[in-house]
């Protein structure tokens, strides 16, 4: 509470209706008064919070600058849980700039990066989770990605964590207690009751490992490689799927030379598509780049969509595929399902365990190409509201506190002391702390916030 005022501007600095600048800190309403003029006469010094006024910015020199509402949130009721106003002017770059100067020579200090949020989290207006959810929310580039940030930014995973944490705390105290009596004097019963909660807490944190993966496709995407011999449709596929004339399409084989790269979401999956030459050896050397170029992108990508001619018999350059792909994820897209069957159905089947039959010229067939995706990826029961670990950060404090209790178990079944187990079950504790920011390093909350944008 005893920081100076920081100012930024927190929308897009980018033509748009509105912009707004926004001063955190106890000079807000008094830099906020000498920098806006309400038609009222009210000051933001007498406003209650939650309230807004409408009025006009002036510079120093008495310069109209531009119309405006102040809104006002009293502390603690506000986003920093300090005084905030937040001034909406015109959007653009102009104006923001201007009014924003206006707030600097009026006493306020330019505020960093995530520094709104990082106030939020000393303030103890959220935690660090919450805190980082803001960032991935900001950044989400589909439905279940921004959900699962939704979710998280509401505490959903500070939730799940302080579940393992309360389990835990109640091994600790049992083991304290116990450290007073002889080994041989400590009943059985209890020593079962110590391995099952070690078990449990082991099984709740492995469970949000995973979700981190899952969690990370939806944020990220996949490289996605759309591949096969020339003229199976592959540009026709990707025009399917970007839903407009990306690629160039035409009968003749040998059309894509340059890769064509679009990102699309696919069952919520966002897919960075290149769509590649088709695959066959040829004299001329431009195609030959594109072959290559193609064959490159095959050995980096995360998924394949290999996609075969369905209304003809499967060719040499079909099997040389199959065979390049035996250790990247793929799905076979047997395509021109609108015409009539000729490829061998059952050696791909053999060959590939994800199978679509695809007309990407009609349409049909791309949900079972969106179910199979979701099949390969195992993100059917992905469930974004549950809280799941979404920074790398969170996922290597989880990771140790996973580790701490697999150490503690073997303590444990090695018939080691119970104080063994204890400084286990309290280095799981401390990484968990460390997760949600209840005690972590100004160094790890530094590196936090630089990773936002200025006026988060
Ligand atoms: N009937 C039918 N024709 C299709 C289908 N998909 C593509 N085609 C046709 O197949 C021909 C080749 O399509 P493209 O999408 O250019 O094939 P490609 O695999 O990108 O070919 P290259 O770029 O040469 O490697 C075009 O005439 C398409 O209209 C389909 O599902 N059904
Ligand atoms: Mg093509």
């Amino acid at each position: 509470m005893q920081e100076k005022t920081i100012a930024a501007i927190s929308t897009a600095q980018a033509p748009g209706g509105i912009g707004i600048v926004r001063l955190s800190g106890k000079d807000s309403r008094e830099i906020a008064d000498r920098i806006f003029h309400s038609k009222s006469g009210k000051r933001a010094a007498q406003m209650k919070g939650y309230t807004a006024s409408f009025g006009a910015v002036y510079s120093q020199d008495g310069e109209k600058l531009d119309d405006a509402v102040l809104l006002l949130f009293a502390a603690p009721k506000s986003y920093t849980g300090e005084d905030v106003v937040e001034i909406s002017c015109h959007g653009g770059l102009y104006i923001t700039q201007r009014v924003l100067r206006e707030a600097l020579l009026a006493g306020a200090k330019p505020a960093g990066p995530g520094e709104f949020t990082r106030r939020a989290f000393l303030n103890g207006k959220i935690d660090l989770t919450q805190a980082e959810a803001v960032m991935q929310i900001i950044s989400a580039g589909g439905e279940e990605a921004a959900r699962a940030a939704q979710a998280v930014g509401s505490g959903a995973l500070s939730k799940r964590i302080e579940k393992i944490k309360e389990g835990l705390f109640t091994l600790a105290s049992h083991l304290s207690a116990w450290a007073d009596f002889p080994e041989e004097e400590v009943p059985e019963v209890e020593e079962e009751e110590l391995r099952e909660g070690l078990h449990t807490a082991k099984t709740n944190l492995s469970k949000l490992l995973q979700s981190f993966d899952t969690g990370r496709i939806f944020r990220e995407g996949l490289v996605t490689v759309i591949a096969g011999k020339p003229n199976g449709g592959k540009s026709t596929l990707m025009n399917l799927l970007t839903g407009f004339e990306r690629s160039i399409v035409t009968e003749f084989a040998g059309t894509t030379r340059d890769v064509v790269e679009e990102t699309v979401l696919l069952g919520g999956i966002p897919l960075r598509l290149a769509d590649t030459a088709g695959i066959r050896k040829t004299e001329d050397p431009v195609e030959t780049i594109g072959v290559d170029s193609a064959k490159k992108r095959i050995e980096t990508a995360q998924l394949v969509l290999a996609v075969f001619d369905g209304s003809k018999a499967l060719s040499e350059e079909d099997l040389e595929l199959m065979e390049s792909l035996r250790r990247t994820p793929a799905i076979a897209v047997v395509n021109k399902a609108d015409l009539p069957l000729q490829a061998d159905l059952p050696l791909l089947k053999e060959k590939f365990p994800y199978l679509v039959s695809l007309s990407a010229l009609t349409g049909e067939g791309i949900e079972e190409l969106e179910k199979q995706l979701k099949h390969l990826l195992q993100t059917e029961n992905f469930q974004p509201s549950q809280g799941i670990l979404c920074t790398e950060r969170q996922r290597k404090d989880a990771q140790k506190a996973l580790e701490a209790l697999e150490e503690g178990e073997k303590a444990l079944s090695l018939g080691l002391t119970f104080d063994a187990v204890t400084v286990c079950v309290e280095d799981a504790l401390s990484a968990l702390s460390a997760l949600t920011g209840e005690h972590v390093s100004e160094e790890i909350v530094d590196r936090v916030f630089e990773e936002f944008c200025v006026g988060k």
